[in-house]
């Protein structure tokens, strides 16, 4: 099965023949040509990677000929909508914008659940991780991988007490990486902190087997924290505790990655509290890569102002260094996985970054001053509070005495940390030592394994492990009748491969759109009125999902969300040819060999002026930018005015414009310019085109007209069709 650009992905075939489905590869890939200065259009690049053979530009690109430079860290975008069959196609979008690790993280949560579920959910509420969806997600991202041209990596989450079963699942299945840190069991879950740390061993031993990145949970922090800039300090000793660990067990440190975010979000002056602690991170954790997170801690459901934190820490990754570059969207706080946002802020992260290429080698850090002293005294502070969690017995003491999640900045400290009991916790008491004989018949195992003398290695005990021997892995189906993936696609079946089509936000066919409405109301009328609006527009179950005063008594903005009941036959659409626009370098060519002259004016007792000049204006882009030359005639011009100057000039073609519409004086007009034009003999040597808001192709050829543009046309559109049609006479 292999993808074509103009069909859908096809999830019955997807799933077809999933029990024997191999992944294609394993492990975690970079961005390839990294570090080296690249030509991408007319630029060069001194931060980006490899391209990708299938893409879509940012929409500035128009300007640039559509170039799409890829940054040099790996984009990432978290999607996990609940329904795998719909993660799938978003993934593909998010392949062609430039994401390449896809994390995935299902709706139940992952550290709750005791063991590897197969086969069914087991009544648990919300989606889990099972083999089925990572292996249909990795199906189709290895396909996805070809038809952008760029290997793409699948990410997810191996915590909770099923971390280790969890791991080697994914191991077999080619995931390629994976968020992996005992202290998040231990803080965030209540997981036991013995049995959190030796199943980390076991986990972590898996991860390192498959060449798997890991990604820390220290992030956690700062998102759970009171005041996430006063965790600073504590943050670093997560990070360090994860990282040193995981090297000792055996991963290597390239495919360790710090989970970083800047800690805190406007208004706060955060480039002065987050820079010093970006820069400290870099410091000590030199050896590993960094994985760079947006701020979701303040984040509210205003896409602009997510934006913009988001930018502000797109500036300290390349003011520093990512490796890794995560992108979140402010579906945190509207609590819906909306595909575009995903898309949006992967395109938000690509244009920063674009934008701020090489921004090392021409700003420096100035260490000197206040920054250096603050990265000094975070890293001081750091130490100290690792010297002291020594002093009291080590980490699992330190946590049983609430070192952790403390609202103070440390070394101060207000006694509101997260304590956890070494003997409490989910999985106390299961941690049990090993007998001097124990064997496991396994390849990949973590600690003392007694491998009898007959066994050149511990699995040949069992003629080869699942890693091994992948025959061996059992696939167990969907055994819920009622909650399957087969089922969900009958109930959409209807807008399978049919022409029928309904809004989707967050699954396929929910009918669910969203609409922006201002009210001149205060904020808490604005939000009921909001809500009466969308029902009027006949949608149901509304909801407000964000809104935001503009003046306590003036007015309110909301966006609210809401179902559509109808669907659309796209067979019933009429939808006219699209015209082909020319290059800019065709029709500068062409006009340069040839000259085009045009007369052009509003016509009739029309005084709009605007849209005509814009079109002919060289600032705008109007054609006047590509070599056409003119003679504008001004506003309210009689008709016969027109075809005179074009007679007079030997114009190549005539300009009208009208957006006066009253008892269809537009036409009559378009359709006396066309007579008077015949009547002079100069119908078939002058090419008459006709512009303004109600005026469209099709209104306007039928008065006579040879093309009519209305909203939104630009000199380009107007220019490549008289290049075209004069080729044509
Ligand atoms: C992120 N947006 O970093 P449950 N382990 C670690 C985690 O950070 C998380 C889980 C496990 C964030 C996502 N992080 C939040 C270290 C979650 C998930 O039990 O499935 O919720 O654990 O990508």
């Amino acid at each position: 099965m292999s993808l074509d650009i103009n069909k859908k992905i096809d999830i019955n075939e997807l799933l077809q023949d999933l029990d024997k489905y191999e992944p294609k590869r394993r492990g975690w890939h970079w961005r390839e040509g990294r570090n080296e200065n690249r030509i991408v259009g007319d630029f060069e690049y001194h931060e980006a990677s490899e391209g990708l053979k299938n893409y879509i530009p940012l929409p500035g690109s128009r300007g640039f000929h559509y170039i799409d430079p890829q940054p040099d860290c790996v984009v990432t975008t978290e999607i996990a909508s609940g329904r795998f069959e719909d993660d799938i196609r978003r993934m593909r979008m998010a392949a062609w914008h430039g994401a390449d690790h896809i994390m995935v993280i299902r709706t139940a949560g992952q550290s709750h659940i005791d063991s590897l579920l197969e086969g069914t959910t087991q009544g648990i509420g919300g989606i889990a991780v099972t083999r089925k969806q990572v292996r249909a997600s990795r199906k189709a991202l290895d396909m996805i991988e070809e038809e952008v041209g760029r290997p793409i990596n699948f990410h997810s989450y191996i915590s909770g007490v099923a971390g280790p079963d969890i791991a080697v699942m994914f191991a077999e299945e080619g995931v390629n990486g994976a968020h992996q840190d005992p202290q998040y069991n231990v803080l965030y879950r209540n997981v036991n902190m013995i049995r959190s740390f030796v199943d980390a061993c076991e986990a972590k031993k898996v991860m390192a087997w498959a060449d798997m990145l890991q990604i820390d949970g220290a992030h956690n922090a700062n998102a759970t924290a009171m005041k996430a800039w006063k965790v600073r300090p504590e943050l670093m000793v997560q990070h360090a505790i994860n990282s040193i660990f995981s090297k000792k067990v055996g991963i290597k440190p390239e495919n360790i990655a710090l989970s970083t975010v800047p800690p805190t979000a406007p208004p706060a002056p955060c480039m002065r509290l987050d820079l010093p602690y970006a820069v400290a991170l870099r410091d000590f954790f030199s050896e590993y890569k960094m994985r760079a997170q947006q701020n979701t801690k303040y984040m509210e459901s205003d896409m602009r102002e997510a934006t913009v934190t988001h930018t502000l820490n797109l500036m300290i990754s390349r003011l520093t260094s990512a490796d890794i570059q995560s992108t979140i969207t402010p579906d945190e706080g509207r609590n819906v996985p909306w595909h575009y946002n995903n898309i949006a802020a992967i395109s938000t992260a690509k244009q920063a970054m674009n934008g701020m290429d090489g921004l090392r080698e021409m700003v420096k850090l100035d260490r000197d001053g206040v920054l250096g002293e603050e990265v000094r005294e975070l890293k001081e502070r750091a130490v100290l509070f690792m010297e002291e969690m020594l002093e009291v017995g080590g980490y699992f003491k330190a946590v049983e005495q609430g070192f952790f999640i403390d609202s103070g900045y440390y070394p101060e400290r207000n006694g509101d940390g997260i304590p956890r009991q070494i003997e409490g916790g989910i999985g106390a008491g299961m941690v049990f030592e090993r007998d001097a004989d124990y064997f496991a018949p396994v390849s990949v195992h973590y600690g003392d394994n007694n491998v009898p003398k007959e066994f050149k290695k511990a699995s040949d005990a069992i003629g080869g492990d699942t890693f091994e021997d992948r025959t061996k892995i059992i696939y167990i189906d969907e055994l819920d009748e009622h909650d399957n993936v087969e089922t969900r696609l009958k109930e959409v079946e209807k807008y399978t491969n049919t022409s029928l089509v309904k809004p989707e936000v967050e699954w396929k066919a929910d009918g669910v759109v969203a609409t922006t409405i201002f009210l001149p109301l205060d904020e808490r009328t604005a939000e009921f009125a909001a809500i009466k609006c969308g029902e009027k527009l006949g949608l149901e179950d509304v909801t407000v999902v964000h809104k935001q005063c503009l003046h306590p008594s003036e007015g309110t903005l909301v966006e609210i969300k809401g179902r559509v009941k109808f669907d659309i036959n796209v067979n019933d659409l009429i939808i006219p040819e699209k015209p082909e626009v020319l290059s800019e370098e065709e029709v500068r060519e062409d006009i340069k060999e040839k000259p085009i002259f045009v007369v052009a004016a509003t016509i009739g007792q029309d005084e709009h002026s605007v849209g005509l000049k814009e079109t002919l204006d060289i600032k705008h882009g109007g054609i006047e930018k590509y070599g056409v030359k003119y003679l504008y005639l001004g506003t309210s011009c009689p008709v016969e005015k027109l075809v005179d100057a074009a007679i007079e000039t030997n114009a190549n073609a005539i300009l009208a414009s009208t957006i006066i519409t009253h008892d269809d004086v537009h036409i009559k007009n378009m359709r006396k310019i066309h007579e008077l034009c015949v009547e002079k003999g100069i119908r078939d040597k002058v090419m008459i085109i006709c512009g303004g808001t109600q005026v469209s192709n099709e209104i306007a050829k039928e008065a006579g007209m040879d093309a009519g543009f209305g909203r939104g046309t630009k000199g380009i559109d107007v220019v490549s069709f008289m290049v075209k049609k004069r080729r044509e006479m």
